[in-house]
């Protein structure tokens, strides 16, 4: 065995809008898809300026950035395994395994557990090793203190723009049925945890923050709320008219981030008179590179204690 190796995993996106189709397939997992959603789909994505020249999303990109720094950071290979799209979880086990790699350590660019979301890539993963080899698996990260931080000055970098009064806070995550509250499951709870270490970290007052989730998909089941479209409306109800997005559930840019927030929540708030920036999103920020190798060191460390 020549060492260990970092599996570090991401959503991923399609690299072409003839892919779309296909990568809406994986992630409703085979079921049927009606034609109008693929289109929809296919015209967010063009939307976004992309055509079939390019990635459709800059997330496949950012993920390479982020690994290409991760492993000049650990001096020990880090490849990256997608959870819809290539490389695979499974490509990039293999790849490791077949170099002699061990023990493997699964680090998700995500930072909230979920059994819909987190838990999903640790199944792939589990599945992909199939007991060759001994694994670590990160389950959350979403209150490590270098992130926080890195959120925190981010917010408080937009809030202290010049203007009449400071923004009001919406801090975002990606939605899931609810269905998950029927079983525990912790995600929600994470989320505003994060959200709170982030507003205090940054001297936001508990009356000037609120959170919503956002991107919930047409699955025909109920999704957790409030959705942040109706939450802009309840925040002009109230007399906000300043808002800033600062999504802790998320680290990259992608769809999720450039149309949902920039197009469509830009949008509700031009409509409701409301003035809405966001954060610029982590990406392969070297503080961000260095919170994900102070998890691999310490995860290491724990395999060889
Ligand atoms: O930029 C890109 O090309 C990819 C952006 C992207 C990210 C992302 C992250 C998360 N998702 C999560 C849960 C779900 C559930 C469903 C679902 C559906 C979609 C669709 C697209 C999509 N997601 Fe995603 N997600 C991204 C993209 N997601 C596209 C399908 C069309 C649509 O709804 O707009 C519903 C599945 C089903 O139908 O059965 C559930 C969660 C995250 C954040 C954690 C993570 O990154 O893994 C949770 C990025």
């Amino acid at each position: 065995m020549t060492g260990p190796a970092v599996i570090l995993m991401a959503y991923g996106s399609p690299d072409r809008l003839t892919d779309v189709p296909a990568y809406y397939s994986d992630i409703r997992g085979g079921r049927p898809i009606r034609p109008e959603l693929v289109d929809d789909l296919v015209a967010r994505y063009r939307a976004l300026g992309i055509d079939d020249g390019d990635g459709p999303s800059p997330l496949n990109a950012i993920t390479e950035e982020t690994r290409a720094a991760l492993e000049a950071a650990l001096g020990i290979p880090v490849l990256t395994g997608m959870r819809h799209w290539e490389p695979r979880i499974a490509t990039a086990v293999d790849a490791a395994l077949a170099a002699g790699r061990a023990p493997l350590l699964g680090l998700v660019l995500a930072p909230h557990w979920s059994s819909l979301s987190i838990a999903k890539y640790e199944g792939l993963f589990d599945d992909a090793v199939a007991g060759r080899a001994e694994t670590r698996f990160v389950r959350a990260w979403g209150d490590e203190p270098g992130f926080v931080e890195l959120l925190a000055q981010r917010v408080q970098r937009l809030r202290a723009a010049p203007k009449e009064h400071e923004a009001h806070v919406v801090f975002t995550a990606h939605s899931l049925p609810s269905r998950i509250l029927d079983t525990g499951d912790t995600y929600r709870d994470a989320l505003l945890d994060t959200a709170r270490l982030v507003a205090d970290a940054a001297g936001v007052g508990n009356r000037e923050w609120s959170f919503a989730f956002q991107s919930e998909s047409p699955t025909g089941e109920p999704w957790l709320g409030p959705d942040i479209l109706d939450h802009l409306s309840d925040l002009s109800a109230r007399g906000i008219s300043d808002v800033l997005v600062c999504p802790v559930g998320f680290v990259s840019d992608h769809l999720e981030i450039r149309w949902d927030i920039d197009v469509e929540a830009v949008e509700r708030a031009q409509e409701l008179g409301m003035r809405l920036a966001r954060i610029e999103m982590p990406n392969a920020d070297p503080a961000l590179v260095e919170v994900l190798a102070s998890i691999v060191r310490r995860e290491l460390a724990a395999v060889t204690a």
